[in-house]
């Protein structure tokens, strides 16, 4: 009986999309994805989708490529017309080198780390028990307190600790592979065009380097 259950549930699934993606987010061409008609600047976008706990769009395979474009194409066609190039265009997460015209896909993470900041010397409590600070372990009743040891001394200070964010990048794989720019791109060699978008040029949708400040939707997809 609980196999038969079992059996109804796994039908019912398959029907209703059995690998059905969380809150708002769509299978579309094998993964999980959101688009977002705000208009941002690109880091903007790397933050809106760390929100939704997911990263900006890598399009790095054909099936998700087709699966994108129809999608777009079907729900989303003249929804995010830039006043600058005219046609829709939504950030992904192609960006950049540095030192030359190569376009890398990445992972955006925000990693946190805790922030030390060094509010006083502990000393002017004046309340070190006799002969303590030294080390070793005590057998009565103890309980943490933000009291640090600096590295190099035996001056302890007390620390306020919050926990920071930064962003972490991860480089995943050249975009060279998707084989999807269109005709030209990238191009401006040396100038500001390091953010990657997914434009729609008529029927196709294509990969164009423009500047990161410029405003976009933007595509999110879960990991
Ligand atoms: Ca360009």
């Amino acid at each position: 009986m609980a196999d038969y259950k079992m059996f109804i549930l796994l039908v019912a699934l398959s029907i209703s999309g059995g690998d059905t993606c969380p809150n708002e987010f769509l299978n579309v061409g094998g993964r999980c994805v959101k688009v977002v008609l705000t208009q941002s600047t690109w880091e903007d976008a790397v933050n809106e989708c760390d929100k939704l706990k997911a990263n900006l769009a890598i399009i790095d395979t054909q099936p998700f490529l087709t699966g994108l474009t129809t999608y777009l194409s079907s729900n989303f066609k003249g929804k995010c017309v830039s006043s600058t190039l005219g046609t829709d265009g939504f950030w992904t997460a192609g960006l950049k080198r540095k030192t030359d015209l190569v376009f890398n896909w990445k992972i955006y993470r925000l990693s946190k780390f805790l922030d030390e900041i060094v509010y006083r010397n502990l000393k002017e409590a004046n309340n070190w028990a006799p002969g303590k600070c030294i080390s070793g372990y005590l057998e009565t009743d103890g309980f943490w307190t933000a009291g640090l040891l600096r590295r190099t001394d035996r001056v302890f200070n007390w620390k306020i600790y919050r926990l920071s964010k930064f962003l972490d990048e991860i480089v995943y794989k050249n975009l060279k592979e998707a084989n999807n720019w269109a005709p030209g791109e990238p191009n401006n060699p040396g100038s500001d065009e390091d953010c990657v978008e997914l434009r729609n040029y008529g029927p196709k949708y294509q990969f164009n380097n423009i500047p990161c400040s410029l405003k976009n939707c933007l595509i999110c997809q879960m990991a």
